[in-house]
């Protein structure tokens, strides 16, 4: 007798073989597909009003690794871990990528901390004083250096340089104090290496943001050079703002290069992917798969949470399974139907193509791919049935902040 999953599994891909989709390059796709973890979302995390300690979260970099190589076991389709320095610094770094090779692991974007020491109050490469520039762009350049050793190929920057007064500090002043320091470090990566910059409209800063949306940060990568590109964080709009277009629009321009991904209701969030609007997350996808159809444009899918209330292992294993399944509803569109009616000026017939991929129910299809990666079909049931939560309470106890406290 076939289990509830095959017989699942079996009806699903029947019906879309039906429709004409070709099942094995839907699962191709999805087995190649990556999400980066962050080394912070697996450490005690918060708002800025409290963190909330968890038992078990890991003690330094080394035990965020391990955590990570978990949710990679799970899921098939995680093996690189971004860091962020200094929250993550170690003494030797080779150390800390041959810990993670050991774990089946490599390093990811290296992010720079520019935002909590008090010499930035004004801000760091953007402050009106030469001294902070100066320790500031160092720290880039450290970073640069720490990439260099880890083998990793991604400088991945978020400023949270701005002022909160009108008048403060000259707009035009900043953008060229940031344009100065950040030419030094891009001529400093080496060749493979490139460089992210993320934009957020508001939080640190209330008046302006030197990165304030995708035009500061597009221009800014066009002034530094090709390998410089705009990373999109799902958190970091103003309310309402049609991401998917940003998405388009970057791509259309060759230079979205990273993805922070995480979902907000209000602010910057940083709740669980596709917790709050699904939707929104299966259209950037539907953007994104035909980017992929059209050209090689490198883009490094990351997550970028903070799990102050829900377990962290679990909240990292759904958002790496909602991402699954948005991309496997994206590649599922029918995208003859839909340049059909786009051309015929079919509204109805277009929005509903995207319907039809939406409301198909994809999740045998991901658990079947999950589990051809050597991952489990049911990533959240596998690892509460692990015992790894219960092993490591006790090894570690209390844990450690990434911080934040
Ligand atoms: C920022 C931004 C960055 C992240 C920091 C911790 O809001 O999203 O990507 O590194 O938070
Ligand atoms: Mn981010
Ligand atoms: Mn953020």
């Amino acid at each position: 007798m076939k289990s509830t999953e095959e017989r699942a599994y079996e009806t699903l891909t029947e019906n879309l073989s039906d429709d004409g989709i070709d099942v094995t390059d839907v699962e191709d796709r999805l087995r190649a597909q990556r999400v980066e973890t962050p080394s912070w979302g697996y450490a005690d995390t918060g708002t800025r009003f409290a963190v909330f300690p968890q038992t078990g979260v890991p003690r330094d970099p080394f035990e965020k690794m391990a955590d990570a190589a978990q949710v990679h076991g799970l899921t098939g389709v995680c093996p690189s871990v971004a860091i962020h320095i200094p929250w993550d610094e170690v003494n030797d770094y080779g150390e800390l990528k041959g810990h993670a090779e050991s774990l089946g692991l490599r390093i990811g974007a290296v992010n720079p901390n520019l935002f909590q020491e008090p010499e930035y109050k004004l801000g760091s490469v953007c402050n009106p004083d030469d001294a902070v520039r100066r320790k500031a762009t160092d720290h880039l350049l450290e970073c640069v250096e720490i990439a260099k050793e880890t083998a990793s190929d991604i400088l991945s920057l978020w400023f949270a340089d701005g002022t909160n007064y009108a008048g403060q500090d000259s707009f035009t002043e900043r953008r060229h104090r940031m344009i100065e320091a950040l030419g030094e470090v891009y001529a400093a990566m080496p060749e493979r290496m490139r460089m992210l910059l993320e934009y957020k409209p508001y939080e640190p800063a209330f008046y302006h943001t030197d990165l304030a949306d995708w035009g500061a940060a597009l221009t800014m990568s066009q002034k530094l050079g090709e390998r410089a590109q705009v990373l999109v964080d799902l958190g970091h709009h103003a309310k309402e703002v049609n991401i998917e277009y940003v998405v388009a629009l970057l791509l259309d321009e060759g230079r979205l290069g990273g993805f922070h991904f995480n979902n907000r209701k209000y602010g910057d969030d940083d709740l669980m992917v596709g917790s709050v609007n699904p939707f929104e997350l299966f259209l950037i996808y539907v953007e994104l798969v035909e980017a992929e159809e059209r050209s090689d444009t490198r883009i490094d899918y990351m997550i970028d949470q903070t799990h102050n209330i829900e377990p962290k292992m679990e909240a990292m294993l759904l958002s790496v399974m909602n991402l699954q399944e948005a991309y496997a509803k994206a590649l599922l569109v029918d995208r003859t139907a839909l340049t059909e009616a786009q051309r015929a000026g079919d509204v109805l017939a277009a929005h509903r193509t995207l319907l039809d991929a939406y409301a198909t129910d994809v999740r045998p299809l991901c658990a079947r791919v999950r589990e051809s990666l050597g991952g489990a079909p049911d990533p959240i049931a596998a690892f509460q049935r692990s015992g790894y939560a219960e092993k490591v309470a006790e090894e570690r106890g209390a844990g450690a902040g990434a911080g934040w406290n």
